[in-house]
Order: structure tokens, then C-alpha cells, then sequence
């Protein structure tokens, strides 16, 4: 080809392919735009490129996005986050989503039986957390649209057969999967920021059926993977795996919960407001009251042995946990 487009330029080309919305279509332009060879044999593509992209940003939001009747488009509704499987058939991910959600899942001997994503609510402590069924992944195989669940999670948990004898196989496909479409960082390869930030999906493997392995089993995964994910063993069949495993899935989605009071009441510790790592005082303050927050006066924190009742600056990062009054005037 005479305009020696490269891999990386290939794979935003199929990610084009896939966009099912205008915000996955804009992403992708801007994929190819950023990895397209930049010589006077593109500049014909280069200009179609920047055509398509200013096109799909002026027009009207929410028209043509095609989210409706999208099995892949999964609300996360008021989950504090959202999880989505994925793996190769047989690989125990309907299993998992079974034990640790009220998911109608169908765990099954015979592969491909889950052909649309199925979500599901996992408690945790005192929130709620999604986690999706998603049909297999092959070599071959993807359900067109899949990528999209996967690209608008919050954590990508891999799921791999610890017990059976192809699991580097199994690890080799999603780890393919995943590096095709840019859901975990391209080696050596700078990307702008910004599209990483947009493309790119945390993850974490799950070595699954680990009652039917050994821990030396898990060792040898993490020996050559482990540089690339983190790896937890876990069966859905040992309740302490899961609990262990759960409380990974919470640590990795980077959120604190945060129980607010009013001056002179209670804290409210029934339903956490649930915040990103690093969300300060000021955050919680316009999640609480959306019309108050520029009135923020001063807050005050309590409980976990660090505070008792002292004041708290505005931009003070608030911690998993905390306990925090409000007081607006
Ligand atoms: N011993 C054991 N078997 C499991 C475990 N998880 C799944 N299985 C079995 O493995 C098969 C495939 O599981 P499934 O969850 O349907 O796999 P999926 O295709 O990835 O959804 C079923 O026969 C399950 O009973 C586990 O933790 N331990
Ligand atoms: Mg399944």
C-alpha cells in the first residue's frame, strides 16, 4: 500500500468499524488521526479523517448514537460501578457472576451459552457494585459490538481456567483481544493522553476454579504475567476466594465511600456517596447539594480513629469511609 499505513492505524480502523455511537465514531477518527503515518501520501485520508471527525462533532447530540436496542449498551444504573467479564468459553465467568450476584446467569458445561451481556448486583459492605455476563471471546469469534460494554466499564475482570491445561492460551486471547483495541496500554507506543485515558480500561485476572489447582499453579501465571495484570485466585465454589476477590474488585475501582451528616444529626451511614479516589471535601459538597456547593462554609470529619470532629479543609482529599458535616451558609 502506498501510504504504508501501520498496525496501530489498522486497529483504530476496526475500531471504527465497531463505534455503534457518535462518541465511540469521534474516538476512533481521533485514533486514526493520531497514529496515521503523517506524509504527503496520506494527506488525501489525513483531510477525510479531520472531514468525518468535524461532521460527527457538529452534529445534534443524541441523534443517530444507535444506543437504542443495543444489547451491548449496559446501564450501569445506580451501581457504584460497573465490571464486565471477559474470557474464553468454559472459563468460569457465568460461575463467578452467579456466586456473587442475584444474576439469572446460566452456568453451563457446553461453551457459548451466554450470547448477550447479563448483568448483575454484587454487594459490597453497604454499596452495590455491577457485574456483566458476556458471551466468550475465540480467536476467531467476537460478537460485533462487544468491544463497546467493555470500553465503557470502569474494570475489566479477565477470566481465566486455572485448572485447565491451555490456561496461557486462554490469557494469550483476551490479552490479544484486549491490546487490539487499545483496552490495555499499546507497548511503546505514545498515544496521546488523552486517548489513552479514553481507550485504555483498568483490569484485573481472575485465575478461576482455583479448588481444582494448586497455589504454585497461580505462582507460575503471575511469573509470566504478572507484569501485564494482576492476578487473584479464586473459585466459585470457596466463599473466602470470593470475599477476597470482591474486595479487589472494590479496591481496583478507585472510589471511597463517604457518609455525610448534618450539623447536630446523625450521620447518615446507610447509603454511602460514592466518589473517585482523590474527590475532595468541595466534591462530596456538590454531590450533596447541587445548589449549595458554592456556599460550602467549612466541613468537619469524624470516625476511623483519625478525627473527631475537626475541621477539614475544602480541598482535602477525602478517604474511604470518612464521615463528614457539611455546613453551607
Ligand atoms: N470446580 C469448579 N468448577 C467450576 C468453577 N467455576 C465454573 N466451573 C465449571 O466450569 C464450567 C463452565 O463454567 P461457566 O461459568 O459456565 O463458564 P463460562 O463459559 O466462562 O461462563 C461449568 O461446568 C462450571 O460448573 C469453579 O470455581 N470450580
Ligand atoms: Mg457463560
Amino acid at each position: 500500500m502506498p501510504a504504508n499505513l501501520t498496525p496501530e492505524f489498522k486497529k483504530a480502523e476496526e475500531l471504527l468499524r465497531e463505534a455503534r455511537t457518535t462518541e465511540e465514531k469521534i474516538t476512533a477518527l481521533e485514533l486514526m488521526l493520531s497514529t496515521i503515518p503523517k506524509h504527503k501520501g496520506t494527506d488525501h485520508m489525513q483531510a477525510d479523517i479531520k472531514r468525518r471527525l468535524a461532521k460527527l462533532r457538529s452534529a445534534p447530540e443524541g441523534k443517530g448514537t444507535g444506543r437504542h436496542g443495543d444489547v451491548f449498551h449496559v446501564p450501569k444504573g445506580t451501581a457504584a460501578g460497573q465490571v464486565v467479564l471477559l474470557g474464553t468459553p468454559n472459563s468460569g465467568k457465568s460461575a463467578l457472576v452467579a456466586q456473587l450476584t442475584n444474576a439469572p446467569v446460566q452456568v453451563a458445561q457446553f461453551p457459548f451459552s451466554t450470547h448477550a451481556p447479563v448483568p448483575g448486583i454484587m454487594r459490597f459492605e453497604d454499596i452495590q457494585i455491577q457485574l456483566v455476563d458476556m458471551p466468550p471471546i475465540t480467536r476467531d469469534h467476537v460478537e460485533p459490538g462487544q468491544t463497546n460494554t467493555y470500553r465503557q466499564c470502569h474494570l475489566i475482570l479477565v477470566v481465566v481456567d486455572l485448572a485447565a491445561a491451555d490456561v496461557t492460551e486462554q490469557m494469550d486471547t483476551c490479552l490479544a483481544f484486549l491490546w487490539e483495541r487499545t483496552l490495555i496500554p499499546p507497548p511503546g507506543q505514545d498515544l496521546d493522553e488523552e486517548l489513552i485515558r479514553r481507550l485504555v480500561r483498568p483490569c484485573l485476572c481472575v485465575a478461576s476454579k482455583c479448588d481444582l489447582a494448586n497455589e504454585a499453579d497461580a505462582d507460575a501465571l503471575r511469573d509470566l504475567y504478572g507484569d501485564r495484570l494482576e492476578i487473584v485466585a479464586a473459585s466459585a465454589r470457596q466463599a473466602d476466594s470470593l470475599g477476597r476477590l470482591s474486595l479487589r474488585i472494590f479496591q481496583r475501582l478507585q472510589i471511597v465511600r463517604i457518609y455525610s451528616k448534618l450539623p447536630g444529626k446523625k450521620p447518615q451511614m446507610e447509603e454511602p456517596f460514592v466518589l473517585p479516589v482523590g474527590a475532595t471535601v468541595e466534591d462530596l459538597a456538590a454531590k450533596v447539594h447541587r445548589d449549595l456547593a458554592g456556599k460550602l462554609r467549612f466541613a468537619r470529619a469524624w470516625g476511623r480513629d483519625k478525627y473527631d470532629g475537626q475541621p477539614i479543609p475544602r480541598n482535602y482529599p477525602l478517604q474511604d469511609q470518612d464521615i463528614v458535616e457539611l455546613h453551607f451558609g
